[in-house]
């Protein structure tokens, strides 16, 4: 096996992939767990290796998404514009929890707030719902890919106070001066336009 190279690499990011994913087969029963590092690269994924991950669609009132533009730091799919925020449940038994895949939107809420800044009271995984699972496999260059079962949820803010995090001198402050990643929000129609011919 050839020796990985990861130097070069964001020292966060790098962290990161000591992380323990779950491992699954092809109908989302956990067959084991092993690194984010394993998990990604393309030589152990050839070999079938796939993992758990999960895909968070957060809303507004208006009906409009909050996209990102992922990190430029990311060791997959950097600078790529994707949904709100994707990532995946650790092997510990609070994300392991399969009922009502809460394991999964317990993830999201802690995801949420790690990427997004948003305050862990604000998304409850009781208004996180889940809505469908699909195989995402994919290669981002020669050494990683992705080759995981994303869990699709979802949440609609019931109001828009998601989208400022704390005041300052009274005036809330909003999300998107917050947040560490850039951040848009388009209305769903829309996105349903851009996503069938981009
Ligand atoms: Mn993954």
């Amino acid at each position: 096996m050839p020796e990985i190279n990861i130097n070069h690499l964001d020292k966060q990011q790098v962290e990161l992939l000591a992380e323990m994913c779950i491992l699954i087969d092809e109908n989302d029963n956990k067959v084991g767990a092993d690194t984010k590092k394993n998990c990604h690269l393309n030589e152990n994924i050839e070999k079938g290796l796939l993992h758990r991950a999960f895909s968070v669609f957060l809303f507004n009132t208006e009906n409009k998404l909050l996209l990102q533009q992922r990190s430029d730091a990311k060791i997959t799919f950097p600078d790529c514009f994707t949904n709100t925020c994707c990532s995946h449940p650790l092997n510990n038994p609070s994300e392991l929890e399969e009922n009502e895949a809460i394991g999964v939107r317990r993830a999201a809420q802690r995801r949420l707030k790690a990427e997004l800044g948003i305050p862990l009271e604000e998304v409850s995984p009781e208004e996180i719902y889940y809505i469908t699972r699909f195989h995402y496999k994919a290669q981002s260059d020669s050494i990683w890919g992705e080759n995981e079962i994303d869990c699709i949820v979802e949440m609609g803010m019931v109001t828009s106070n998601v989208l400022h995090v704390g005041t300052e001198n009274g005036t809330p402050v909003p999300l998107f001066r917050s947040s560490p990643v850039d951040v848009f929000l388009i209305h769903f129609d829309r996105f349903l336009i851009v996503f069938e011919d981009p």
